[in-house]
């Protein structure tokens, strides 16, 4: 057997622990142009608490952290600034990240403002109820605001498109262990959405809101969107239920060199980043 296959009791036993494992979305990693203005936006206008800042002057770039809560119970951004790179493509492929806010005209009103870009007025999505708006940032990621109660958790998506729903829910289950809390066909606007993610619902926790256009197989992914993180008690059988569901291992598990957190990286059927980062390590980071 090659070295990179797993024998068939250690892929069930592996796709187990995937289901039982202790799992949560715990942040988005991306790239953006300008972290000042980035970071007043999203504290100004979208309410966002800035958590985190790192330089690695080493390798040249800057972290920051934003979000509702801590980063030990909430799922945070991570934007990521190479020194001296200005622009990135966004790519067909990404969406937006929805954020559940009580008024969705107030943010709008707020974000113009600010002198903010508002692409989509608030009013019913269409083919349905819920009051939305959409806003964009200074590097063109968008944001769907979503009118909805207080809830603990208002990063609540993270919208990527897919070019075959069933392969990618059924990876998304199977491999990360998620579940489908909701599909919604929409035929008028041609498209099916799945809300996949931990926990128990779509509204306390952070979904990915994968979304099937009608006849669109292929998307880019450009160089401005990262991955997502997930937490995991064993990055190592979590890469033997990646690799036996497709998905495709970019980062061997292991330690990290220098921080010693060990994490295991994949893509998944259209070429999604993930990075899994075992649960302990991280909590130590945090410290
Ligand atoms: N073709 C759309 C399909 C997804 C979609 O339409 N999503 C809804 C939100 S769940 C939306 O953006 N609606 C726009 C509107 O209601 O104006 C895409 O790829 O973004």
């Amino acid at each position: 057997m090659a070295s990179t296959e797993t024998a068939p009791h250690d892929v069930e036993t592996a796709l187990q622990f995937a289901k039982n494992d202790k799992r949560r979305m715990l942040h988005v990693v991306y790239r953006v142009g300008d972290l000042d203005k980035t970071i007043d936006f999203y504290t100004e206008c979208l309410g966002m608490k800035l958590l985190r800042k790192r330089d690695i002057p080493e390798e040249k770039y800057t972290n920051a952290f934003l979000g509702y809560g801590p980063e030990d119970t909430n799922f945070v951004v991570e934007l990521t600034y190479n020194y001296g790179v200005e622009k990135y493509d966004i790519g067909t492929g990404f969406g937006h990240f929805g954020i559940a806010v009580e008024d969705v005209q107030k943010v709008v009103d707020k974000v113009k403002s600010k002198g903010g870009k508002v692409t989509r007025e608030p009013g019913p999505v269409k083919g349905g109820k819920s009051i939305i708006a959409f806003v964009e940032d200074h590097d063109g990621y968008k944001f769907e605001l979503i009118q909805r109660p207080p809830t603990p958790e208002p990063l609540c998506q993270v919208m990527l498109r897919v070019g075959d729903l069933d392969r990618a829910v059924q990876f998304y289950e199977k491999a990360f262990g998620m579940k489908e809390f909701r599909r919604r066909d929409n035929p008028d606007q041609k498209y099916t959405l799945a809300m996949v993610g931990y926990g128990d619902d779509e509204y306390t926790t952070t979904v990915l809101e994968l979304t099937y256009n009608y006849g669109v197989k292929e998307y880019t992914k450009g160089t401005g969107y990262g991955q997502i993180a997930v937490g995991t008690n064993d990055v190592y059988e979590t890469a033997k239920a990646l690799r036996a569901c497709g998905g495709k291992i970019t980062r061997e598990p292991g330690p990290l060199p220098g921080i010693n957190t060990k994490i295991t990286a994949c893509l998944d059927p259209d070429g999604w980043k993930s990075v899994f980062v075992d649960n302990a390590d991280f909590a130590k980071e945090l410290e």
